[in-house]
């Protein structure tokens, strides 16, 4: 099916919502703004633009200050704001495939925009700039509204699930011009550049900085550098595409012929692991779960290659898998790189936080069909986390000999973006990495 055909729907499953979600909170329609520019403090320089999430969501119409007018039973009002401007280019919208699907106006500025909006009753507003809407303080950014706002974003439309498969499409195609430049000994900033030419465009259209971590920067969870330095042994890469507004978050580690074969084993192990704890994805089950068997599953691996004196559920219990696994197994993906809700408790809100062993994991919600995970384990040598254990009761339930001479290798990690189906799920990334 075409963009359009697929955006047709996906509005009409958006407007359905969001009447819906009006009507639940009390609002008579809602405002949403693409977002205002944010200027650096003492500068003249903004930060690169974000647009806000809730608008992406609706259209993926690039640039600050749009305004979407929802209402029920109307069809949406989308107002651009195009200034006519010699510093920046302000190009024309031409037909993109999502026109149709409003009542479009293209004006001057901002106060022109404003006056398209008739509202009539009570109308919130969702946005970064609550005073320049001249709407009341208690219906901006209302909480009722946001709730179920963001309660729906955790259900992808098959507009939304073939972006998210196109950006790991695009994602896929720089992570193997990523590793070909690794496997040529490239430089972490050689593989960063790899990465984005193969994806084809710049840095600040990616849904997130890139992380290349050559060795043992593997070990510092969302490492940044760029070191000039070539010729590493293991490459970690987490890096994503964009495409629509919606990104793919995908990671990978690879070895060259100079890393210990201790640690290609480990990578071997957690690829299988990885692979498996995609297939438990499916509607029904806590997610959780997959949590928790993935430090169960970690645990036997590190067993199995001697660094854990003990495996499976006895070492979770005694709390030995944290060090080296210590973040989520995953989380929602969508318009933003970490997706709204995953520990949302029912549409108007409530949080269920995660059990108190495991405060980084992210989503906590039972897995429906169309919603869209990652999936990513990990195994590190971080010094910081292993130094409490390096004494006391449970030192010998670790092989320091191995962790030492592992700990130059970084880490591992591996993910991939995966859709819940009715009975099962569908790895969005494997089939094209
Ligand atoms: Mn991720």
């Amino acid at each position: 099916m075409s963009s359009a055909t697929l955006y047709k729907s996906h509005i009409a499953a958006r407007q359905h919502a969001a009447e819906a979600a009006l009507a639940a909170a009390g609002f008579d329609g809602m405002v949403i703004q693409a977002g205002m520019p944010f200027t650096y403090f003492a500068d003249d320089q903004d930060a690169p633009f974000r647009t806000t999430p809730h608008f992406t969501h609706w259209v993926p119409l690039d640039g600050p200050h749009h305004l979407l007018h929802i209402r029920p039973g109307e069809r949406p009002l989308l107002v651009r704001v195009r200034p006519e401007d010699y510093w920046y280019e302000q190009a024309p919208l031409g037909n993109p495939f999502w026109l149709e699907a409003f009542e479009f106006h293209e004006v001057a500025d901002l106060g022109k925009a404003w006056k398209l909006i008739q509202k009539s009753g009570r109308t919130a507003y969702i946005g970064d700039d609550p005073a320049g809407s001249g709407i009341a303080a208690e219906q901006c950014n209302p909480d009722a509204l946001v709730k179920r706002l963001d309660w729906d974003r955790a259900y992808k439309t098959e507009y939304e699930i073939a972006c998210l498969e196109q950006a790991t499409i695009s994602g896929a195609r720089g992570h193997a011009a990523a590793r070909q430049c690794f496997l040529e000994g490239g430089s972490e900033l050689e593989i960063h550049h790899a990465f984005v030419e193969a994806v084809g465009c710049t840095d600040r259209e990616l849904p997130y900085e890139t992380i290349v971590a050559l060795d043992d920067r593997g070990a510092i969870l969302h490492y940044c550098g760029k070191r000039t330095q070539r010729n590493g042994k293991v490459l970690l890469i987490d890096c994503g595409a964009k495409h629509n507004g919606y990104g793919s978050d995908i990671t990978r580690t690879w070895t060259s012929r100079s890393a210990d074969t201790l640690f290609q084993d480990l990578l071997h192990g957690m690829d299988q692991l990885q692979r498996e704890l995609c297939e438990m994805v499916r509607p029904g089950l806590p997610y959780l779960a997959i949590h928790e068997a993935a430090h169960v599953k970690i645990a036997d691996l590190l067993h199995k290659h001697g660094i854990l004196k003990v495996g499976g559920a006895q070492a979770v219990a005694e709390g030995l898998t944290g060090p080296f696994f210590p973040h989520g197994i995953g989380h929602f993906l969508g318009v933003q790189v970490h997706d709204v809700g995953g520990r949302q408790a029912a549409p108007e809100g409530g949080v269920m936080p995660p059990p108190k062993s495991f405060p980084y994991l992210r989503t906590t919600r039972t897995i429906e069909a169309n919603q869209v995970f990652t999936i990513e384990p990990g195994v590190y040598f971080i010094e910081m986390l292993l130094r409490p254990f390096r004494s006391g009761s449970q030192t010998s339930m670790i092989d320091w000999k191995l962790v030492d001479r592992l700990a130059s290798h970084g880490g591992i990690r591996i993910e991939d973006n995966v859709v819940a189906i009715p009975g099962g799920q569908k790895n969005l990334t494997r089939p094209h990495i």
